[in-house]
């Protein structure tokens, strides 16, 4: 066994017992009120998951077992000293609770990369079975599923396998995904939009580098922003779309294959994952629509107000739970302004930031006015010559995985049940508030 399985059964066990001794002796204890407001509008502040990956905070942003994500910049072990965090650090920090050494980094490193080596012939024909023109996302889950066929979890559960090691095929099941995906996603681009021109993996890479050469891309300055990337966009605690849907299928001891496609699912709503491709949409649009390559922050006002009087949103802004400036946004700022300075697309991502919140305020119903990720992702990518939108909801995935399937091993360290909170129907909530 290696030396992480040893770590997880250490302080998972503690764990676990915890979980029954609070589920038994404290389980009729309440934690919260809730009102109908909150059912009806998405059950916000709702509190009802256990998360350990990661905690968002409204005002501050996301903290990585507590880290955030400027002290991890510090913190995590790096290719280079002036360059960008391993995600590989960020997995065993998530999975362990703890900081990793470079041999741990290296360790998984290793391990992903061996692990990526193997794909079953038949998920890349069942990607080729699909017309090109279908989403890269469409591609990419068909993928996922596809390779649950390889499931160590169902054939042990299968097999006859004992609740209290649920957490051990679960780990070698999330392992191999994880190495996999940058295989995956970059297959799906180079099949899409680099006429099936693909690249190997190169197994003395690291597995963001990795995803940078086998998509194309060999500069120093993209693989350190992929690194970036694929941190920032990791976790972002329990309750998004793509968490929780990962989370609530995998109570079904659903194996991590399955489990992940449905958080997969979820990322490709324009109100979640997808709106990392449909900002640039909607900058392109605006600038044809204006017919300039720098429009002014007046024109932008306009465009933006129209797009609102459509009764459309405008992507890239607004939270369901942040209430101010991502710090995911403005880390991929401060990278922008580091090394392309110069870059039209980040001024123009700049000048939308200096018109839209105030206009989203003025509507009166928009909690949070302010950039979120999506903001600036695409426009960074697009700044490196990685100007194929489609492919972006697939990077945000893959890094997704770090979070969400790191959570899964941990839902089965803790022992939690089948998920299953009551619905009512119209006429009862209405009785409960006493409608007139
Ligand atoms: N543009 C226009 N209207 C917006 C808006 C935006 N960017 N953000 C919120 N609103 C509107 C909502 O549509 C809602 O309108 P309604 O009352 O007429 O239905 C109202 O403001 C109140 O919404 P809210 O409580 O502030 O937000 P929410 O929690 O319901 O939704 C989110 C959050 C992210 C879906 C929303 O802000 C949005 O649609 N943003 C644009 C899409 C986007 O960028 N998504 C990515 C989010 C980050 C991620 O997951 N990757």
């Amino acid at each position: 066994m290696d030396h992480i399985k040893q770590k997880i059964i250490e302080i998972g066990r503690p764990k676990s017992e915890t979980v029954k001794r609070l589920i038994k002796e404290y389980g009729d204890q309440p934690i919260q009120e809730v009102n109908l407001g909150q059912v009806l509008t998405g059950m916000k502040g709702v509190v009802s998951l256990l998360t350990c990956t990661s905690k968002l905070d409204p005002e501050e942003g996301i903290r990585f077992r507590g880290y955030t994500i400027p002290q991890l910049q510090e913190l995590l072990p790096k290719m280079q000293v002036d360059g960008e965090p391993l995600p590989e650090g960020l997995f065993y920090l998530m999975l362990t609770g703890e900081l990793p050494t470079k041999d741990d980094v290296n360790f998984i490193s290793n391990q992903w990369a061996q692990r990526a080596m193997n794909i079953p012939p038949h998920v890349f024909d069942v990607i080729n079975a699909l017309p090109k023109d279908a989403h890269p996302m469409i591609q990419f889950n068909t993928a996922i599923l596809a390779m649950s066929t390889e499931s160590q979890f169902r054939k042990a559960y299968l097999a006859g396998m004992d609740k209290k090691d649920y957490w051990d095929p679960t780990y070698e099941g999330v392992m191999d995904l994880i190495a996999r995906l940058p295989v995956i996603a970059s297959y799906i681009y180079r099949r899409v939009f680099h006429n099936e021109k693909y690249i190997e993996l190169d197994p003395a890479l690291d597995w963001a580098g990795n995803l940078a050469h086998m998509m194309g891309y060999e500069e120093v300055e993209v693989k350190r922003l992929m690194r970036l990337y694929m941190m920032i966009h990791a976790d972002h605690e329990g309750g998004n779309v793509s968490a929780h849907a990962t989370h609530l299928v995998g109570s079904a001891l659903s194996n991590p294959y399955y489990s992940f496609s449905a958080g997969m699912n979820g990322l490709a709503g324009p109100l979640h994952g997808m709106a990392n491709q449909n900002v640039m949409h909607w900058i392109h649009k605006m600038l044809r629509e204006i017919g300039e390559e720098n429009p002014s922050e007046d024109q932008i006002r306009e465009y933006a107000k129209e797009t609102l009087s459509k009764g459309q949103v405008i992507p890239g802004y607004g939270h369901a739970v942040l209430r101010k400036t991502d710090p995911r946004f403005t880390v991929q700022l401060e990278f922008a302004k580091k090394y392309l300075p110069d870059a039209p697309l980040i001024q123009l991502v700049e000048k939308i930031y200096n018109v839209v919140p105030e206009i989203l305020l003025a509507t009166g119903k928009v909690k949070n006015p302010w950039p979120n990720v999506d903001a600036i992702s695409g426009s960074l990518l697009s700044s490196y010559g990685i100007t194929e939108y489609p492919i972006y909801t697939v990077l945000f995935g893959v890094s997704r995985a770090l979070g969400v399937l790191t959570q899964l091993i941990w839902d089965r360290l803790y022992g939690l049940p089948i998920e299953r909170p009551k619905s009512q129907n119209l006429a009862w909530y209405m009785n409960k508030v006493n409608y007139q």
